[in-house]
């Protein structure tokens, strides 16, 4: 194996620069630096790629394709030299160059091709496979914009496209060669043939071609890169140039139209289903591209299409991707001409499905109209699998209504994809075991009681080599230092760490660890904010999307409260607050954009108010993003999970806090239960009501939020300071979360996420959090057994459930 060379790397930094730029170092622009630094690191890495893959066919191995919509990446230079282990060399190197390896970093864009958890724990995912030695496809679409960047003007949010490709993307390449058509629109003609046989054929259609882009995805010290292919459109008429010929003028246009605008930008929604044409097209484009070629590259080394389940298994991230269950038996039907039953029968054992929220918003339902004129022939197959699914269930629930209507694909003039998610796989998992169980039980309860067999759980995970190694490089040090380095790859054994949670010395150099991470954070607070922070005030953080059920309102609400106190009583106890708080907000989510203006309006006032001396600073940082947040979980002391319990399908930025040594306050929700199961109640501070009590307040119509407002006086003012000008003159402006808290909204619920049934609650549990600070010693060990307790969450330990379970694939 080819070891990582430094002499040659040096030559290869100036050599680029030269190829490339015409430039010596001292010319050169950091972004060319950056440049050259990557294409070096890249050559290297693609001897180990081509590698990789030889070895791959020489023992023909099963490959997983995790087909996703989104991979919330980050930047890749940082992260590929750590698992490169060529960290100290290049440093090394570029030292002796006059350069810096934490500048060059900061020149790359922050690809984020994701949105939030679901994009990110792909990301994770992708980097435990290349790792653990997994053969895998992590497979989406290259947007040409990503999440967009967000920007405070006066408080309010406002989107900025994030042009990431700007530059080039140096670790890219593009394979032309594995182009591939996907067809569009038109109708299906049928026709018999020579064997009697039918056969459809779509006609009339748009065609865009699809051009994969590979991604090197490098494994930890292992010489493994497995690949990350995201698909762009180009137009098709520049293979068929007959359009133009045949008079065909306007298609050739729409289908340029089409090519264009297909891969154009991320739908910025979290948990939230939009219903977009424009989106369902992306869905396609990604899925049939994906398909076709793992089709195709299973049947270059083996004859038998019926064997395929043995070589490939596609995993749906989310119902996203569920038209690979169509498209799989598409290509079975009408490319190799097998019976219904033997492509249902393989496609069955291909596909497998994750779910990622229970959240009715969310789910993915498309117009039966839409569908059918959009995918023709697709939408006959989704019906046929449909009509015989609803065979199956009227013999086995003779005339039970009820079922059909909860569990047909098509339904009320939709297509349910997550229906047909269930049906066309052979595994259907939840995130944490308290939403698998909540599937089971609740959300997609008729199906468990018909196919228990399919349900299981996959417990969330995190890649502690981005989340530790990478972002928290003292933390990393001191504990490699103390028990040796094998917990990055092997995350239980950071266990042993415990034993030094009792040392006061041990003590002392994990909180000064911290207390410089907070100091690197507020620097880039005041850099970017002009806030002045105290890294010996109890860091605070709830970094994550914006929306209602994550509870951000009930963390600012009681700022609002603590600072009413603090203004009441002056010399009352208290312990000083850094409350940091960060999360995009989708573009055309109305409240969720109102409680950021909220959260930067009550900082404005409370930053400003000299009569409080300082005991509370709010911050809130400016497009948060995986970059950032590699600063942010290592600055954390307080981890805040406070999303209304059912509601949270996992959480990962639980698990990421908690490797950094923060202290969880939070819900029993998600991963947070089992967070709590392996610390326990002396080590994380609950609070709020629990799932069953959310679900039964929820079967008899949600509680009256109005009977606390007008029983509690302290509430009631905080409430009353929302529509009172106290932070903002334009009245107006918060009134729509005043009245979502009350009600007074038409036809909607009351507080629909119990953030005042759970205020006291966790008013109490803030409490203790400065009480239990107060104690240095006490807090430092409870972090630092919150850091031995996270080996359970690793994206190591995920995947080899995945691999094991679902999977059935071999490491190399
Ligand atoms: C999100 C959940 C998170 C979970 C991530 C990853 C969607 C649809 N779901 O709780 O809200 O951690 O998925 O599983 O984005």
């Amino acid at each position: 194996m080819k070891e990582f060379n430094k002499t040659k790397f040096k030559y290869n930094v100036e050599n680029y620069l030269k190829i490339l730029f015409r430039k010596s170092i001292e010319e050169a622009s950091e972004q060319q630096i950056f440049q050259a630094v990557s294409y070096s690191i890249k050559e290297y890495i693609v001897d180990l790629w081509i590698e990789t893959h030889k070895e791959y066919e020489s023992r023909d191995v099963k490959f997983v394709y995790y087909l996703s919509m989104e991979f919330l990446m980050g930047r890749v230079l940082g992260n590929m030299i750590i698992n490169l282990k060529a960290d100290e060399t290049v440093r090394e190197v570029l030292e002796e160059l006059g350069l810096n390896l934490n500048s060059i970093e900061e020149e790359e864009a922050d690809p984020a091709l994701g949105n939030g958890g679901l994009g990110r724990l792909a990301a994770c995912f992708l980097d435990s496979l290349s790792t653990l030695g997994y053969p895998a496809y992590g497979c989406g679409i290259r947007y040409k914009y990503g999440m967009f960047e967000q920007k405070i003007e006066n408080g309010f949010q406002i989107e900025v496209p994030d042009n990431w490709l700007k530059y080039g993307n140096p670790f890219e390449m593009k394979r032309e060669e594995y182009a591939q058509e996907v067809k569009f629109g038109g109708y299906v003609r049928m026709e018999r043939d020579g064997e009697g046989r039918d056969k459809f054929i779509q006609e009339n259609y748009q065609s865009v071609i699809a051009i994969p882009y590979d991604i090197p995805i490098v494994g930890y010290g292992n010489h493994i890169v497995n690949t990350l292919r995201i698909w762009d459109a180009k137009e098709a008429n520049t293979f068929n140039l007959d359009s133009f010929d045949k008079g065909d003028y306007l298609k050739a246009v729409e289908e340029k139209n089409l090519a264009n605008t297909i891969c154009e930008v991320l739908y910025p929604n979290d948990n939230h289903y939009a219903g977009k044409e424009l989106r369902l097209k992306q869905q396609y484009f990604f899925v049939s591209a994906t398909i076709q070629r793992a089709v195709s590259k299973y049947m270059e080394n083996h004859k038998d299409i019926r064997k395929i389940h043995e070589k490939v298994c596609f995993q749906l991230n989310d119902t996203h991707p569920t038209v690979t269950v169509a498209e799989l038996m598409r290509i079975l039907l009408d490319d190799y001409n097998l019976s219904w039953e033997e492509a249902w029968e393989i496609t069955n054992k291909t596909c497998a499905y994750t779910n990622h929220t229970i959240m009715t918003e969310a789910l993915e339902k498309w117009p039966i109209d839409l569908f059918s004129k959009l995918l023709p022939r697709i939408y006959q197959i989704v019906d046929e699998i449909n009509r015989r699914f609803l065979l199956v269930v009227e013999s086995r629930y003779p005339g039970d209504k009820l079922k059909i209507k909860n569990m047909a694909i098509l339904y009320g003039g939709e297509v349910r994809m997550a229906n047909l998610a269930i049906i066309g796989s052979f595994s259907v998992n939840g995130v944490a075991k308290i939403h698998t169980e909540i599937l089971k039980e609740r959300e997609l309860k008729d199906f468990y009681e018909m196919y228990s067999e399919k349900f299981n759980n996959k417990t969330n995970g995190i890649t502690q080599r981005r989340f530790l190694l990478h972002g928290n490089p003292l933390l990393a040090e001191w504990i490699s230092k103390k028990i040796g380095d094998e917990w990055i790859t092997n995350l239980p054994a950071i266990k042993k760490i415990a034993d030094y949670a009792e040392d006061m010395t041990a003590q002392k150099e994990f909180m000064d660890i911290k207390y410089k991470n907070k100091i690197r954070l507020a620097d880039y607070i005041y850099k970017h904010n002009g806030i002045e922070v105290d890294p010996n005030s109890i860091f605070d953080v709830q970094v994550k999307r914006l929306h209602e059920y994550k509870r951000q309102l009930l963390n600012i609400l009681h700022i609002m409260h603590l600072y009413n106190q603090l203004k009441k009583y002056p010399d009352m106890d208290f312990y000083p607050r850094t409350f940091i708080l960060g999360g995009k907000a989708s573009a055309g989510y109305k409240i969720a954009k109102a409680i950021i203006k909220l959260i930067n309006s009550v900082a404005d006032v409370i930053n400003k108010d000299e009569s409080i001396n300082g005991k509370i600073k709010v911050v809130f940082i400016e497009n948060y993003r995986v970059s950032n947040a590699e600063l942010i979980f290592p600055a954390a002391d307080v981890s805040e999970q406070i999303s209304t319990a059912s509601k949270e399908a996992s959480g990962t930025g639980n698990m990421k806090f908690m490797l950094n040594g923060a202290l969880t306050v939070g819900t029993m929700d998600g991963a947070n239960v089992e967070i709590f199961e392996e610390v326990g109640e002396e080590n994380m501070f609950l609070f709020g009501l629990s799932s069953k009590e959310v679900m039964e307040y929820e079967l008899h119509g949600g509680y009256d939020p109005k009977e606390i407002y007008d029983s509690d006086a302290e509430i009631q003012l905080v409430l009353d300071q929302l529509i009172n000008g106290c932070y903002f003159p334009d009245h107006g402006l918060f009134n729509d979360i005043y009245k979502s808290l009350l009600g007074i909204h038409k036809n909607e619920k009351a507080d629909p996420y119990f953030i005042l049934k759970d205020f006291h609650s966790y008013e109490l549990a803030q409490r203790k959090i400065g009480k239990a600070y107060r104690d240095t010693g006490a807090w430092a060990k409870s972090a630092i057994i919150n850091v031995a307790k996270s080996g359970k969450f690793s994206s190591d330990r995920t995947i080899e459930e995945y691999a094991a379970e679902i999977w059935k694939l071999k490491k190399i």
